[in-house]
């Protein structure tokens, strides 16, 4: 067998039995079986020494040819290898349209957090501010500036969180209202109200938490009223309890209002004809509010003489409650979402 018979030969083995490779190592090793250092070429390299110089030339240029092709099969077989890699990866990556997808539980406010904003809400609309502060407070904002010095027998009234003999956990957000007077440096009129978390030293049952939210407001102005104090609380009352709610004051007293009173709404439940919820008064208590008292105003440096203000607290718990029928006030804080999921803001 000549030399070109031979290399006829190989070509057609080689094209033949690149088919069967099926992997880009596999593929590796075919080439170097043909083309390596110790591949079919190096053996015949070998024979071309032994051939007549005028032989040479074109035993090479046949050589060169066979190269040539062997290297173009392997190419071309490494195309389709590659193919064949990308396409199985796509078969095992495609993606099931039809599976149930996966569901996102979307998050709300708690219902504190909707009753609060629709309180800020509504006074924003009439032209307040919303004041935060401290809930880390000083003896001084939580009670001496409010005309409750420490002798005051009013302070048994709400036992207080003291951390040192002058700091305190804030019992009402009152001291934000004492804050805000203060760094008034013209000392004109405010319009504010401060929503925020306060703490007193109760046993939670039903109804207590040493900890709720409460939302407190103060007008300071020359010409305020209880008049003004009234029509604010009244839209209040018809904002948390539907537009038919009446309000009704009585007397009271708060050391940081004179004169103070009580703000009962007419039952929504019975249109104030007597029922189990307001105890067949027709009325539900829902704030506590007065006149700042003038020694309020001249401890936060402002001429009593001159300004008037009114001042409201409400807790704002006690008005969801009356508001969803809830009657443990501890739902508030268990973190139970059969309880939080119930109230959504849509
Ligand atoms: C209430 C009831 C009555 C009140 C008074 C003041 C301040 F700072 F202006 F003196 N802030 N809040 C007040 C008055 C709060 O809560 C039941």
């Amino acid at each position: 067998m000549n030399v070109k018979q031979q290399l006829e030969n190989m070509i057609a083995e080689a094209k033949e039995q690149v088919l069967i490779v099926k992997s880009i190592h596999e593929l590796n090793e075919f080439k170097s079986k043909y083309l390596g250092k110790k591949g079919s070429f190096s053996e015949i390299a070998k024979m071309m020494k032994d051939l007549p110089n005028d032989e040479k030339p074109v035993f090479g240029k046949l050589t060169n040819e066979a190269k040539q092709a062997i290297n173009e099969y392997i190419n071309n077989q490494r195309v389709i290898i590659e193919e064949a890699i990308i396409n199985e990866k796509l078969m095992k990556e495609t993606i099931d349209v039809t599976l149930p997808g996966k569901e996102f539980g979307i998050g709300q406010t708690h219902l504190l957090t909707q009753i609060k904003e629709e309180i800020e809400d509504l006074f924003i609309g009439m032209g307040y501010q919303v004041m935060e502060g401290p809930e880390v407070e000083i003896d001084e904002y939580n009670f001496e500036k409010l005309n409750l010095p420490k002798d005051h027998p009013a302070r048994d009234m709400q036992d207080t969180f003291y951390i040192t003999d002058e700091t305190l956990l804030r019992t009402h957000t009152s001291p934000v209202q004492v804050r805000t007077m203060l760094d008034n440096s013209e000392k004109g009129p405010i319009k504010i109200i401060c929503p925020g978390k306060v703490y007193r030293r109760d046993d939670d049952d039903a109804t207590h938490s040493h900890q709720f939210m409460q939302i407190e407001g103060l007008v300071v102005d020359e010409k305020t009223s209880m008049a003004d104090l009234k029509g604010t609380l009244l839209e209040v009352a018809k904002k948390m309890f539907g537009s038919n709610r009446d309000i009704r004051l009585r007397p009271s007293y708060f050391p940081f209002t004179e004169p103070s009173v009580e703000v009962d709404v007419s039952c929504a439940n019975c249109n104030g004809k007597g029922c189990n919820i307001c105890k067949h008064t027709g009325w539900i208590e829902i704030l506590g509010a007065g006149m700042v008292n003038d020694k309020v105003l001249e401890a936060s440096g402002y001429d009593s003489k001159k300004y008037q203000g009114f001042a409201f607290g409400m807790g704002v718990e006690r008005i969801a409650m009356l508001k969803y029928g809830i009657n443990d006030i501890r739902m508030f804080y268990l973190n139970d979402l059969r309880f939080n999921k119930q109230f959504t803001n849509e």
